[in-house]
């Protein structure tokens, strides 16, 4: 693997915000400044209770950039008709670490998150989803389409280090959805393809 790139979130934390309500990031840019986000109970307790609110929702193709989601990840990004994030940290991924709810193509890079239980990307709608510059450890699995779902994801995955996957790193149930990860180094990271993928590969 492409082992000298420099990979995931790069913030050092430059103080803090405490979040009561979900941040909404609806078109531009949101420059989060590396400060750490903080929810509270309000938006959920960061364990496997499905229902959680996301700390930020990005949709319509806009930008959440620069951001340090704090000890409590609630249901971490969601994503609406398409979006961008780049440098986010999760300090301890909460019930997951993104969400693709509605339809639109995703671009995630340099991220950064460590703990989750069980997933850490879920996608639940139809998206073309490119990752890249990651780290990401100890989850029960990297990517799931959400279970019993027969719509159509495309991942591409590059620059990535992945470890400590309990179950997997691409799973689906979808015989149309394709996934292939180049350039990134696993690590103690499960079955690479779980499930019915049209494709799922991998080089370097
Ligand atoms: C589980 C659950 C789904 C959905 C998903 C999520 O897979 O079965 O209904 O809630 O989690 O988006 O976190
Ligand atoms: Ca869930
Ligand atoms: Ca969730
Ligand atoms: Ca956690």
């Amino acid at each position: 693997g492409n082992n000298g790139n420099t990979k995931g979130a790069t913030c050092t934390a430059n103080g803090s915000v405490t979040v009561t309500e979900t941040i909404v990031v609806s078109g531009g840019v949101y420059d989060g400044g590396c400060k750490v986000f903080n929810p509270t109970s309000a938006l959920g307790d960061g364990g496997q209770a499905e229902g959680q609110k996301p700390v930020f929702r990005v949709e319509n193709g806009a930008t959440l950039k620069n951001v340090i989601i704090g000890k409590n990840g609630a249901d971490g990004i969601h994503f609406y008709n398409g979006g961008t994030i780049d440098n986010i940290r999760w300090t301890d991924v909460g019930e997951d670490a993104l969400t693709v709810k509605s339809k639109g193509d995703v671009t995630i890079r340099n991220i950064t998150g460590v703990n989750g239980y069980d997933k850490f990307m879920q996608i639940n709608a139809e998206t073309n989803l490119n990752v890249s510059n990651c780290v990401v450890d100890n989850m029960g699995k990297f990517l799931r389409q959400n279970g019993g779902t027969g719509f159509t994801i495309n991942v591409n995955v590059t620059n990535c280090d992945i470890s400590n996957m309990k179950e997997a790193v691409f799973r689906t149930d979808s015989p149309t959805s394709t996934a292939r990860i180049t350039n990134s180094r696993l690590r103690n990271a499960g079955q690479l393809c779980y499930g019915s993928w049209k494709s799922c590969t991998s080089s370097n």
